[in-house]
């Protein structure tokens, strides 16, 4: 049973496990892993429970024999009085809590910062501190718009929330995978919110801003342009979880133990390098594999493929914040790289999944609020305003204060105040004196300050100006357009259509022609070209060019197409093969054993599973791998007139047309070229065809660099 999995994960020699990551096999998958991975401190141990060889208890620990319940008479009426049945019924009615009002849907994984240096010249922060230092961390990557089951290739911004545990506390960067958000005041977000989340006469449509109140909202508040621009080109339809960068979006500060602070934006670039998938590919996914993404991270550090992101921060001066004409503020700007290039100040690497989803993933409680010694915020307003929200929505999904007490929210280090009670207070504060200041405990817990206790302080730096209060924009917000151009600018032709197909979709399911053409006007803002194509597509006049914000600028690093991928480690490669022909199969075994030590996964496709096949061609679809091969003795099964009952009629020819048409590397070889013919595919870049006395070294060669170049964007045809 997908013997290429194991291939790939006993040469990786670091979990050594049986078979499918989702299968629980021999059960050794039902008992939490007690091999110690990298950055790995065991706090959570303490909390996990083993079921294995034990009685079934009440939740108050007496062992009951619970499968049927107290009856007057094996016939008769159930009694009241069964204790088990009631806190077995009541348990399970009170298992739900609210899901998030966004970013619901996510999955996350454990793992570990390491500091490349001791940076406490720029901050104080103590796991900044020294060269090699690891700092357990907690990473939820989610989409927004979507509810808890909705699908993982919504077109969406990505959360990208990271919480370190801390020597000093907890730090929580709740960012996301695109550098800029939608708004620069958080008095607006419940209006987003409203606007992009299905509408609320039909709860329609789930998980996506393909709809009228959304591009109304968009097209009203052109705070928006810039983050939807971002979401509408590939960054809006990763690869995977793995395949994205990170950004910290506001403005922080770094402090030092002298006082003295410095602006920072944060950065994780993704060591995977950054990939993306198109639209119809995530459409199809959709609804064959919604749990696409989560699949994808939990498989990947399960065979030991952990994931890495080099974490960075681009460091500005506090005289800074208006110099490149942008507002360090203001929430819907980046800071390009080539006015601040990036420092990379550590890595994280994600190598553990978590045991249990719910106590772990679903009761991760982040805020931007969960700040540490040696940083400080912005007076940034959308920041501003996260401060406040994030607490108020764990009270309400948590139902109490205590929280922060939940095993994957507790700091590492003791907590003590005088903040008592509250609904599942889980400690029992020995300390009858909960008020300060006190004399009878001594004055304690006393109150650290910069020298004892090492206390967290604001940045010395911080002013306000003298200013009458007002609720207004700053002018120095207003820009909405030349940013979102200098994104546009900086993309490749190909992905530049992306964006223009993105909104061509968005908008033809958009109802109201006046909706269309305001998102138009606003794009015109932007780039008139852009604007021009989206309006062909609704036989709408091109509109003359707005040129205020125009320019031909571009920055580096923007681009999700732009870069081959460093490494193919954990892609999936589809190997069509024929259990007719046992040829195919060994040539079959024999590539998956070449790809597997390259670190690649393989699945063999076969018209029912024997030995040496991995999965039927009824449960494999092109969206499924990054590339696929067919090997020699497959021909029968591209043939038009090659019905089989085993799958639907040209499903192995569908998985090599959808391949093509997806932009993803294909090879065959021998008589598999017939299922090129069968499709119409002749020679181009990234279709590889080989003789049926092939050499594997080649082909393996060819097809590393078919996956690394990931999308062979030639096929897809510009306007
Ligand atoms: Fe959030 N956001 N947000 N957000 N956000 C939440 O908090 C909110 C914003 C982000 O994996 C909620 O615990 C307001 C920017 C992530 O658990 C909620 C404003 C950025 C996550 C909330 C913003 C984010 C959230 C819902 C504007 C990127 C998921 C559940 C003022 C820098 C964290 C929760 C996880 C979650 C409010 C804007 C990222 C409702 C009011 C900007 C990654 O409190």
């Amino acid at each position: 049973m997908r013997q290429s999995i194991i291939t790939a994960v006993l040469l990786n020699a670091l979990i050594a496990r049986a078979a499918c990551p989702f299968m629980d096999g021999n059960g050794e998958e039902l008992k939490r892993r007690t091999v110690k991975v990298a950055g790995d401190d065991g706090f959570l141990d303490q909390f996990t429970v083993d079921d294995t060889d034990v009685y079934t208890t009440t939740d108050s620990g007496t062992p009951v024999t619970d499968h049927n319940s107290l009856k007057a008479g094996a016939r008769g009426p159930t009694l009241l009085e069964d204790f088990v049945l009631r806190t077995k019924i009541t348990r399970f009615d009170h298992e739900r809590v609210p899901e998030r009002a966004v970013h619901a849907r996510g999955a996350a994984a454990h793992g570990y910062f390491e500091s490349y240096a001791d940076w406490s010249n720029v901050t104080a922060a103590s796991f900044l501190g020294a060269a090699q230092k690891q700092t357990p961390v907690f990473l939820r990557f989610s989409t927004v718009a979507g509810s808890r089951g909705s699908a993982d290739l919504a077109r969406d911004v990505h959360g990208f929330a990271v919480r370190f545990y801390t020597d000093a506390g907890n730090y929580d960067i709740v960012g996301n995978n695109v550098p800029v958000f939608f708004l620069q005041d958080a008095m607006q977000f419940p209006d987003l919110i409203h606007a992009v989340k299905p509408q609320p006469n039909h709860e329609m449509p789930q998980a996506a801003t393909a709809h009228d109140t959304a591009w109304d909202f968009f097209s009203q508040n052109p705070s928006t342009m810039h983050t939807l621009l971002w979401a509408m080109s590939g960054h809006g339809i990763p690869r995977s979880y793995r395949h994205i960068d990170g950004f910290g979006v506001h403005t922080f500060r770094f402090v030092n133990d002298e006082g003295n602070s410095k602006l920072v934006k944060y950065h994780f670039k993704t060591k995977q390098g950054l990939a993306s998938l198109v639209w119809s590919e995530a459409l199809t996914l959709n609804g064959q594999n919604p749990d696409f993404h989560r699949a994808d991270l939990f498989e990947a550090i399960e065979s030991g493929n952990f994931p890495e992101w080099e974490v960075g921060v681009q460091i500005m001066e506090e005289s800074d914040v208006l110099r490149w004409g942008i507002d360090l503020l203001d929430p819907t700007k980046f800071v390009p790289v080539e006015k601040v290039p990036i420092t990379p100040i550590g890595k994280m690497v994600l190598n553990r999944n978590t045991a249990n989803y719910f106590a772990e993933t679903e009761q991760a409680m982040y805020s931007p609020g969960h700040l540490v010694r040696g940083i400080d915020f912005s007076d940034d307003p959308l920041l501003q305003g996260r401060l406040f929200s994030y607490v108020d929505t764990q009270l309400n999904r948590n139902g109490g204060p205590n929280f922060e007490q939940i095993p994957i929210n507790r700091p590492r280090v003791p907590v003590h105040n005088n903040n008592r009670d509250g609904a599942g207070q889980q400690m029992i504060p020995f300390n009858k004196i909960a008020y300060g200041v006190n004399t009878l405990n001594g004055g304690s817990p006393k109150q650290a300050n910069q020298n004892e206790g090492k206390g967290f302080f604001t940045a010395p730096a911080r002013r306000v100006v003298d200013a009458a209060y007002v609720r207004d924009i700053s002018p120095t917000f207003l820009d909405y357009w030349t940013q979102p151009r200098l994104f546009f600018n900086s993309l490749v032709p190909a992905e530049q259509q992306m964006v223009v197909n993105a909104v061509r979709f968005e908008l033809a399911k958009v109802g109201s022609v006046d909706v269309r053409k305001a998102s138009i006007a606003q794009l015109n803002k932007i780039s008139n070209d852009l604007a021009k194509r989206v309006a062909l597509a609704f036989g709408l006049e091109a509109p003359a060019p707005d040129a205020k914000y125009y320019h031909n600028s571009t920055t580096a690093g923007v681009s999700a197409f732009r870069n081959p991928l460093p490494t193919i480690a954990a892609l999936k490669v589809g190997i069509l093969a024929s259990t007719s022909s046992k040829s195919s199969l060994a040539q079959a075994a024999a590539l998956a054993e070449a790809l597997a030590a390259k670190g690649a996964f393989t699945v063999i496709i076969g018209e029912y599973i024997v030995d040496g096949v991995d999965q039927t061609y009824a449960a494999s679809d092109a969206v499924h791998f990054d590339g696929v091969i067919a090997v020699d003795g497959t021909k029968g099964l591209f043939g038009l007139k090659t019905a089989s009952s085993l799958y639907p009629n040209q499903r192995p020819a569908s998985i090599i047309r959808d391949s093509f048409l997806y932009g993803k590397p294909v090879g065959v070889i021998g008589d598999a070229k017939e299922g090129l013919s069968a499709c119409s595919i002749e020679a181009a870049p990234g279709i590889y065809i080989n003789d049926a006395t092939y050499d594997v070294g080649k082909i393996i060669d060819q097809f590393e660099q078919g996956l690394k170049t990931f999308k062979f964007l030639d096929r897809f045809a510009l306007d």
